[in-house]
């Protein structure tokens, strides 16, 4: 009667989840060598069967794949572009999904019809960084029946390109490219008055000493305005760039130009202002 005991224990974990199942087939084992006499062989014979109904005998256990060779482990996504990660189970298929760690924006897609069987990580991400996302499959909808063991995936949403940043490492390296006072944004090293971040906007040389690029005329098309046209990178074109006026050049009288004054295009920028008598400065300014 011991024995017939421990079977209905048994079959009870079989309707459990599979985390449950595998807990329990240690305690299981454990039982059964204790199962000696003719009666009790009788009723092990069933359990055996019960557990390889589950691929719990032979060690194996139901998990998650990556659909294909394309869907890598880690893998990369981009901030704000679009990003699928299609995955499947080795056994039953999958009718729901349990998840936790995805990064904003992205979301579980169940695969149906011709599609059933595999789901998906879809969506665009809204936030950068690395995210150590787990999956679990369940073989029911509501997260019902067996389920897989969970799977761990490395999400690396990478943020926006750096233009600045690579512009840097091209013009220095080693010690001189760790060293702000050097590559950083403000440094001067060429001591031409332009500073590494200005030199990077106007496409300048920062080891070179360097003049200021651009006319200020008046303007060929309206003689009643002033003209200034600087020639920027293009890729520069994420870079907040504007500029600013001042009439007495005192250090906290700046003040930026209206849009209205200011033209910007891909490839540079322009400071349009009318000829008005008295005297005016202005400045170029640029923030990362
Ligand atoms: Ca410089
Ligand atoms: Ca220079």
């Amino acid at each position: 009667m011991k024995a017939r005991l421990y079977y209905e224990r048994s079959m009870h974990a079989l309707t459990s989840s599979l985390a449950m199942f595998t807990q329990r087939l240690p305690f299981i084992k454990n039982i059964c060598p204790l199962l000696g006499s003719p009666l009790s062989l009788k009723v092990t014979t069933p359990m055996a069967v019960s557990f390889v109904s589950t691929h719990s005998l032979s060690g194996q256990t139901i998990v998650i794949e990556p659909e294909d060779d394309t869907f890598t482990n880690p893998t990369e996504a981009q901030l704000n572009e679009e990003f699928s990660w299609s995955f499947t189970t080795n056994r039953y298929n999958m009718r729901d999904v349990s998840f936790e760690g995805l990064p904003e924006g992205l979301s579980i897609e169940i695969g149906t019809g011709i599609d059933f069987g595999f789901s998906k990580i879809v969506g665009t991400p809204t936030e950068s960084g690395v995210f150590d996302v787990t999956l679990v499959a369940w073989r029911f909808a509501n997260l019902g029946g067996q389920s897989t063991a969970p799977y761990s995936l490395t999400i690396n949403v990478a943020g926006p390109a750096d233009p600045f940043a690579e512009w840097r490492e091209e013009n220095w390296n080693g010690a001189e490219l760790d060293d702000p006072a050097i590559s950083g944004p403000n440094a001067d090293p060429d001591n031409d008055g332009l500073e590494n971040l200005l030199e990077f906007v106007l496409d300048l040389d920062p080891k070179e000493r360097s003049q200021m690029p651009g006319e200020f005329v008046v303007d060929p098309d309206d003689d009643s305005m002033f003209r200034y046209e600087i020639p920027l990178r293009a890729d520069a074109e994420e870079l907040n760039i504007g500029f600013q006026e001042n009439s007495t050049l005192d250090p906290a009288q700046w003040t930026d130009v209206s849009e209205a004054g200011i033209i910007r295009t891909e490839s540079n920028i322009v400071l349009s202002i009318p000829r008005a008598p008295g005297r005016k400065f202005y400045r170029l300014r640029v923030t990362l």
